[in-house]
């Protein structure tokens, strides 16, 4: 994705009105100027109630599931389909004997006109028991993780904009392991982990008309000021992936790490925050509507995602693009709804856009709850330096360098999973 240096983004703003176009509000990125805020209580229920234990938690738990629902992602409807798995391929002795590698479709049988999500998963061969897995999904087609030749190119709406390596929005030959430096499948099989991923444009096109071709386009209610967004239709997916992994006896469905980069990480936390079948979860750069406070003034606001990217969430969210005040909730709740199960935030010093102090405080605000468990989420702990991961059920590291997923955020995920997954 192109993200805009702020002198850039500086000269766009000045040129909107020449253009026609109302401005863009600026982006903030002075420390200084971010302004007071306060932020929602987690642990204060509807009605004041001061909640003390987990019991208690578990009823305010649903609560907030439905503030986000109505307000941030929509409602995800609770209706169950009837879904058919199918292997359309096992290599049992794939990159070089390490793994055995399955091609699964997850075909909506009610549905024949929806496109099926195409599962990827890798299973170290050296398994001795069902693996623990990690699950994310995968920005441009199962093609793009892996310079494998043998995956069929995804036949999917793609976007151009990604490498320029599309053609009409469709993939080409010259995306093959475009983004497989985000997924060293080899470490991770290594380590005794499995890999899981789809392309999450197979449950919607990421595109504002995307939903006509997706599950929204039979799940929906267009009329709905919460009627799920596009991240609600992706968390979704996530679920219906571990309904999947459930059945597969080389699984353990245990021990499953939901994982995502950037808007596929706001999904991941939407999904690890309704599903809690999910062991752990995973959020690289989620940023704007994923772990960073939205009522902070700094990179990406409410203001600018819900004018750029209405299709992400429900309705109602964009109208509190002027009064972030007033949102009934804020990004550290989703964090608590994770409680009391292991969750990463990932932040890059490279991108400013995400906020990384913001991901950082919404884990230090998500801590009373991991306490109500007697578990310490980040802890005592100051925004720390470069490449120092803190934390403990709750971990936090801010990376050198762009925005992106490297080996270094996955060999903290790696001893994250180790130390309190596995
Ligand atoms: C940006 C968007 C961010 C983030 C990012 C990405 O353009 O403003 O919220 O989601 O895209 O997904 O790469």
């Amino acid at each position: 994705m192109t993200r805009l240096i702020p002198g850039l983004a500086l000269l766009i703003t000045l040129l909107q009105p020449a253009l026609g176009q109302a401005p863009e509000p600026p982006a903030n990125y002075d420390e200084a100027r971010v302004g007071t805020y306060t932020l929602p209580d987690p642990l204060v229920s509807k009605t004041g109630k001061r909640i003390t234990n987990p019991a208690d938690w578990q009823k305010r738990r649903i609560e907030l599931l439905q503030l986000f629902a109505d307000n941030v992602y929509g409602q995800t409807p609770s209706r169950a389909i009837k879904l058919r798995f199918q292997v359309n391929n096992v290599d049992p002795s794939a990159l070089n004997g390490l793994a055995t590698r399955k091609q699964i479709s997850i075909f909506f049988a009610d549905y024949p006109q929806l496109p099926p999500i195409d599962v990827l998963l890798y299973v170290p061969k050296s398994a001795k028991k069902p693996a623990p897995v990690f699950l994310g999904l995968n920005f441009c087609g199962n093609h793009c993780v892996t310079t494998e030749a043998d995956i069929p190119l995804s036949t999917r709406w793609v976007s151009n904009v990604i490498g320029e390596v599309s053609v009409n929005n469709r993939a080409t030959e010259k995306a093959r392991g475009l983004q497989a430096t985000r997924w060293p499948i080899e470490t991770v099989l290594k380590r005794g982990y499995a890999l899981a991923t789809a392309y999450y444009g197979d449950i919607e096109p990421d595109y504002p008309q995307g939903w006509h071709t997706g599950i929204r386009s039979v799940l929906g209610d267009t009329t709905n000021a919460s009627n799920w967004g596009a991240i609600g239709a992706w968390a979704w997916g996530l679920s219906r992936i571990m309904d999947y992994l459930q059945t597969d006896p080389a699984i353990d469905s245990k021990r499953v790490l939901v994982m995502g980069h950037s808007r596929i990480g706001k999904a991941a936390l939407w999904a690890g925050a309704q599903d809690t079948r999910f062991a752990a979860v995973i959020s690289n750069e989620s940023g704007e509507g994923g772990a960073a406070l939205a009522r902070r003034w700094y990179g990406e606001t409410l203001e600018r995602i819900s004018t750029h990217f209405p299709h992400w969430f429900c309705p109602r969210y964009t109208t509190y693009s002027k009064r972030v005040a007033e949102l009934p909730v804020d990004q550290h709740e989703l964090l608590a709804l994770i409680a009391p199960r292991p969750l990463y935030i990932a932040s890059a010093d490279g991108d400013q856009w995400s906020d990384p102090r913001g991901e950082f405080l919404g884990g230090v605000e998500a801590e009373d709850v991991y306490r109500l468990y007697g578990k310490t989420g980040l802890g005592p702990v100051s925004f720390p330096g470069l490449n120092e991961p803190v934390g403990q059920t709750v971990r936090y590291h801010n990376r050198s360098g762009k925005h992106d997923v490297t080996d270094y955020d996955w060999a903290q995920y790696l001893r994250f999973a180790d130390e309190l997954v596995r």
